[in-house]
C-alpha cells in the first residue's frame, strides 16, 4: 500500500469520529490528507442528510468544498466551529506542530483557534520525536513583502539558522500566499534543543511577520495512518 492509503486512512478514521449530526460548522484543512476526508464528509453529508457548514483554511480548500457539493461559509460569517481537521508537516512528542509547507499556515491557525476540537490527519512519517527529525525544510513562516529583507535578517540574528525565501516553481519570484504575502522557511539548527512556544512568541514579535507555522498546544487529536491502512491515535 502507498502512502496515499496512509493518508486516506487516517482521514478516514478522523472523519468518522467527528463527523456527525452534532456538529455543524468545521474546518476544512488544506493539503493532500484533507483530500479524502472531504471526501468522505461528502459521502455523508449526502447519505446521512447532515446539516454542515464548511469553513475553509485556503483557496485549495474552498475548491475541494465547492467541488464536493459542500456549503461554504467563511470565518466572518462563523467565528465558532465544531471542528476543525487539517493535515500537518510535523507533530512531536509534546504536540508541537510545524504546518505551512502549503503555505496556507495563517488562515489554518484562524481556523484552528475557532474550533472547539482540532484535528490532525497524516501519515505516520509526520510524528516525530522532536520538530525538525523528520520535517527537514523548516519552520514556514508569512511575512510581508515589504518586510521580507529585514525579517529574513531579524530571524537569523535572533534565532539563528538559515531563512530561504520560498521561490515557485522556476524560481521566478517569491511565491505569493492566500493574503498575497510572502514565505520564509526557517531552517534551525535541528540539533539544539527549542522551547518551541517561546519561538513562536519570538518570531511573533518581529515587525513584518504575520503569522508562523509553529502551532503549538492547539491539537486536541491527531490520527496517524501507516501503510498497511492501520491508524493510531494520539491524545
Ligand atoms: C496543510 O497541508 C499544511 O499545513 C501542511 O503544510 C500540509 C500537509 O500536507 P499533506 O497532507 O499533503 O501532507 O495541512
Amino acid at each position: 500500500m502507498s502512502v496515499d492509503k496512509a493518508k486516506e486512512s487516517a482521514a478516514i478514521a478522523a472523519v468518522n469520529e467527528h463527523i456527525n449530526h452534532n456538529v455543524h460548522v468545521i474546518g476544512v484543512g488544506s493539503g493532500s490528507t484533507i483530500i479524502p476526508a472531504v471526501k468522505r464528509i461528502a459521502e455523508m453529508v449526502e447519505k446521512d442528510k447532515l446539516d454542515l457548514i464548511c469553513v475553509p483554511t485556503s483557496l485549495q480548500a474552498r475548491e475541494l468544498i465547492l467541488s464536493h457539493g459542500l456549503k461554504l461559509g467563511s470565518l466572518v460569517e462563523y467565528q465558532e466551529l465544531d471542528v476543525a481537521i487539517d493535515g500537518a508537516d510535523e507533530v512531536d512528542e509534546q504536540f508541537n506542530c510545524i504546518k505551512g509547507g502549503g503555505g496556507c499556515q495563517t488562515q489554518e491557525k484562524l481556523v484552528a483557534i475557532c474550533a472547539k476540537k482540532f484535528i490532525v490527519v497524516a501519515d505516520e512519517k509526520k510524528w516525530s520525536t522532536n520538530l525538525g527529525d523528520k520535517w527537514k525544510k523548516g519552520v514556514p513562516i508569512e511575512v510581508l513583502p515589504i518586510a521580507y529583507k529585514i525579517t529574513k535578517k531579524e530571524i537569523e540574528k535572533q534565532l539563528g539558522g538559515e531563512v530561504i525565501v520560498r521561490e515557485g516553481t522556476g524560481k521566478v519570484g517569491p511565491v505569493l500566499t492566500d493574503q498575497g504575502n510572502f514565505i520564509l522557511d526557517w531552517k534551525f539548527d535541528s540539533s539544539k534543543v527549542f522551547n518551541w512556544s517561546d519561538v513562536n512568541q519570538q518570531l511573533k514579535l518581529i515587525p513584518g511577520v504575520v503569522e508562523t507555522g509553529l502551532f503549538i498546544n492547539m491539537i486536541s487529536k491527531a490520527y496517524f495512518g501507516n501503510n498497511d491502512g492501520n491508524v493510531q491515535v494520539k491524545v
